[in-house]
């Protein structure tokens, strides 16, 4: 059994902080990595924080691949702002190197660490307070997918195969119910069904993929709202976070899961049903403003196809919490028994809002592409 307490010891010993350490404490709300901020004390100056992360071993099988991707990304983000006349430091991740000056510390369990600088005076938000804030994280999300176009797509290491392979992910979920280790099938028929009927909806994006209509770009792949820092002043968008996924990949699907995420009022686990709606509100402020930064980078196709971007992340989404729930919970971190299955639960009522007001989001589309 791994303990992560001893791990954790050995992580500190292993980075130079450059004052002494007086704590370090689980942070944040990530259902990956292990998370912690560490706060250190500098002489006569002001605590100076850290974020010292161990990358999920269920999750990530190469570490080594997996960092050179974040090393590589974030040197190219810095360069990038830089020429625009950003702020690299607070704008673009930074990889901290252990004093053995490898790109990440490998504790005595093999468990995977890595340090970045906490990046100060921002928000992470759970939930979209408001349009406003929600169209800030879509600018961010858009200017991410800019900023990345030119990227060479091809020194990157795929960090999960088939991340987003939605037939893959439900050729899983059918491998999951045949088992069923756990004997959970039973208690989650409606859910099983609400997937299986939705068999040929998981093939459209990778359809129009092989068709040559959608085009593969570097792409973040997890852009939930949690994973865009916010200036606690202004609510503008900062800083791009979790970049473990940072692969060629849909820029439908960049899209698709801010919307998944964040255009409704609920936690992704809210166990009362009706109040998960998706808003259209919400959804018309993300779109406006992901296009306005990333509009010109996308094809006609690209922005056409948008709402199945939202739809296939949260159909995704929600096969992969089933999955997991079926098969015991071993790759999303869980806080009661359920959670996974209450949290495909929310996936499945905003599916069908979605499908309930499909015209109404393309409508959405296309006021905004090129407005
Ligand atoms: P996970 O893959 O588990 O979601 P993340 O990399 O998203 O891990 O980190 C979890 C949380 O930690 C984030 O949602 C955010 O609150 C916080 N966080 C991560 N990196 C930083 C950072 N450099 N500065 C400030 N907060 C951070
Ligand atoms: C995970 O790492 P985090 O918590 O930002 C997951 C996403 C899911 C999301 C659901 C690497 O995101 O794919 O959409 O949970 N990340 C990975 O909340 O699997
Ligand atoms: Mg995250």
């Amino acid at each position: 059994m791994a303990d992560i307490d001893t791990a954790l010891h050995e992580a500190l010993d292993a980075f130079e902080f450059g004052a002494p350490v007086v704590g370090a404490i689980r942070y944040g709300q990530g259902h990956i990595n292990d998370t912690f901020v560490v706060h250190t004390q500098p002489e006569n100056l002001c605590c100076r924080r850290f974020i010292l992360q161990r990358m999920s071993p269920a999750a990530f099988k190469r570490p080594d691949q997996l960092m050179a991707n974040i090393i590589g990304v974030t040197d190219y983000l810095g360069r990038e702002i830089e020429k625009n006349g950003g702020d690299r430091g607070r704008e673009a991740l930074e990889v901290l190197r252990p004093k053995n000056g490898q790109p990440y510390f490998t504790d005595s369990q093999g468990g995977a660490w890595r340090l970045y600088p906490f990046v100060e005076h921002t928000i992470c938000y759970q939930s979209a307070e408001t349009p406003e804030l929600f169209a800030s994280s879509g600018r961010a999300f858009g200017r991410f997918q800019k900023l990345l176009r030119d990227y060479p797509a091809d020194t990157l290491y795929e960090t999960i195969p088939h991340f987003h392979d939605t037939e893959d992910r439900l050729a899983k979920l059918k491998a999951a119910i045949e088992a069923d280790p756990l004997g959970r099938a039973a208690g989650c028929q409606p859910e099983i069904q609400f997937m299986l009927d939705r068999e040929a909806d998981c093939s459209v994006a990778l359809s129009a993929l092989r068709a040559g209509t959608l085009p593969l770009r570097v792409t973040h792949n997890d852009t939930k709202l949690n994973n865009v820092l916010m200036d606690d002043k202004t609510g503008e968008g900062v800083c791009i976070i979790d970049l473990d996924t940072v692969m060629p990949g849909l820029s439908i699907n960049d899209f698709g899961d801010s919307i998944r995420f964040g255009a409704n009022h609920c936690a992704e686990d809210e166990t009362d049903l009706s109040k998960v709606n998706l808003d259209l509100d919400l959804f018309a402020a993300y779109t406006e403003a992901f296009l306005s930064e990333a509009g010109d980078a996308l094809t006609d196709s690209e922005v056409e196809y948008l709402p199945w971007g939202a739809k296939l992340m949260t159909l995704e989404c929600g096969i992969r919490f089933l999955t997991d729930y079926l098969v015991g919970d071993v790759y999303f971190h869980i806080a009661r028994e359920g959670h996974n299955l209450d949290r495909c639960r929310t996936q499945c009522k905003l599916v069908s809002d979605m499908e309930a007001h499909w015209s109404e989001l393309e409508g959405i589309v296309a006021k905004y592409y090129r407005d």
